[in-house]
């Protein structure tokens, strides 16, 4: 698979060390796959052992959650922060809360997040944490006896230069609440050690918004450059009506397109004449509820059960924005098939690698997660630079440096796929070398 001995050797022993975590190997062989010419190219790597150091989480730390339920029951929950690499600033990284949570998960998207940050131009290192906890259900006094317990043990290893946790799946504005009030409680310490925060306590307008806006400020800007295109007028589907999906769709609506699906865990809605975005808003953000709701709530469209089904829906993009590994590489030949022309990741990791490869090969602009999504984390950047500075920018402030960043961050990327890509379409050669490049500097620089 490598041509390059070296990395063959690291992969090898990568494998063996981590053959239980399939998502956290997934991560890594496409990195390594990613930046071989340029490992190549820097004898440098290979004499500081640059590559070893780069695929070493600098800190893991798992830890017990107890917490009572409504009913008094006493429930033992793991939670998890891996702090992945510090070398261009503090940890960042947000949290997740999904029963599917483990050490596999966590390390991949700390992994992913390290290079997702280098990517923002922002100086903030790469962590992710979270715990296996199931949020569905669950009453707000369960929610907060549970946040309150996890940041118990979780604020000996965070503070605003050392490692700034945000949401994530599961983690939104509620549970970031409750976080921060235990860590202030416990430290006396009124900081941005998190963000994603309230409005009225530190919080930068945009931030809930940031993700889906970023990823189609992305998508726009790829269009644009590659193919002469915009949103304008294309048929789109988005997976998932969580946060990021949300905002999604009302950008990309905005900017012209036509909405015609989303999708929860269980199933998915089809609506031709679009999908009226605030209905889904009531589903999702007030009442918490499933999006099968959608028809009767908005008097059209129908419910499908089964989220799979929603690659089979004939589309101009495709934004997966619910979860890793959910376009397969059946899923990935269905939409090309149907003549997708662009896929913008806004979720982290949804295609596989089989599936990223084929839309690659097929000429189809593919926008990899670590950079289409990073605008979520990009606006935490600049949440703690208001924190800092004691100060709130405006909406549209917050916004235009958001659209700013994202634009800056096609243009690198594909300045790297123009040199090392497969083809203009493959921004995943390009954004990995474009992350590791100045990640692999700063650890040069700072010796062993
Ligand atoms: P939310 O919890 O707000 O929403 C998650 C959505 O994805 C829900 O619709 C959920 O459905 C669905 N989903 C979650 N797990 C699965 C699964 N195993 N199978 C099918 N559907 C699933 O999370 P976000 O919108 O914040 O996150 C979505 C994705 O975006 C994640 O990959 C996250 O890592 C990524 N991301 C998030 C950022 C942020 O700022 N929030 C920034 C960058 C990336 P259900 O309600 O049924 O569980
Ligand atoms: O995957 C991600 O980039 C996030 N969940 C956002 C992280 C952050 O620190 O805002």
């Amino acid at each position: 698979m490598f041509k390059s001995n070296y990395l063959k050797n690291i992969y090898e022993n990568f494998k063996e060390e981590n053959k239980d975590k399939s998502e956290y190997l997934e991560a890594a062989e496409e990195i390594l796959t990613s930046i071989e010419p340029v490992v190549m190219e820097n004898k440098v790597y290979e004499d500081k052992a640059l590559i070893e150091r780069f695929l070493t989480p600098e800190r893991f730390v798992e830890f017990k959650v107890v917490w009572t339920d409504d009913k008094g029951n006493i429930r033992v929950n793991k939670g998890y922060r891996c702090q992945y690499n510090s070398a261009i600033g503090p940890y960042k990284g947000g949290l997740r809360f999904h029963p599917s949570v483990n050490e596999s998960i966590i390390k991949f998207l700390a992994l992913e997040q390290t290079l997702k940050n280098s990517l923002t131009t922002l100086p903030m290192g790469g962590g992710k944490g979270g715990s296996n906890f199931d949020p569905k259900g669950k009453s707000d006094n369960e929610i907060m006896r549970f946040c309150q317990s996890f940041m118990t043990e979780l604020y000996k290893y965070i503070g605003p230069n050392e490692d700034v946790p945000a949401g994530d799946i599961g983690v939104g504005g509620r549970e970031i609440g409750y976080l921060f009030g235990q860590y202030k409680r416990i430290t006396n310490d009124f900081s941005g050690t998190l963000t994603g925060k309230g409005l009225t306590y530190g919080g930068s307008l945009a931030r809930k918004e940031a993700t889906g806006y970023g990823l189609c400020y992305f998508v726009d800007e790829a269009l644009k450059t590659i193919k002469n295109d915009s949103f304008n007028g294309k048929k789109v589907v988005i997976s998932g009506s969580g946060n990021v999906a949300i905002y999604a769709n009302e950008k990309a609506t905005e900017l012209g397109a036509k909405v015609v699906a989303m999708s929860d865990s269980n199933g998915y809605i089809y609506d031709e004449e679009g999908i009226d975005l605030d209905v889904i808003k009531r589903i999702k953000e007030v009442e918490r509820e499933r999006i099968s709701l959608y028809p009767k709530y908005a008097k059209r469209g129908n419910y499908f059960e089964g989220s799979r089904g929603i690659w089979e829906i004939k589309c101009d993009i495709a934004l997966p924005c619910a979860t890793q590994n959910e376009i397969d590489l059946k899923s990935a030949k269905t939409l090309v098939k149907n003549g997708v022309i662009l896929v913008g990741e806004g979720a982290n990791m949804p295609s596989t690698l089989e599936a990223a490869n084929y839309f690659i090969e097929n000429d189809i602009i593919f926008c990899p997660a670590k950079a289409a999504n990073a605008g979520g984390v990009a606006t935490s950047g600049l949440e703690m630079s208001q924190n800092s500075l004691r100060y709130s920018w405006t909406f549209e402030e917050v916004d235009n440096k958001l659209k700013d960043i994202m634009v800056n961050i096609f243009n690198n990327s594909y300045n790297e796929t123009l040199k090392y890509g497969k083809n203009e379409c493959d921004l995943l050669t390009g954004a990995n070398i474009a992350g590791f490049k100045k990640v692999a500097t700063a650890m040069l620089e700072q010796g062993i």
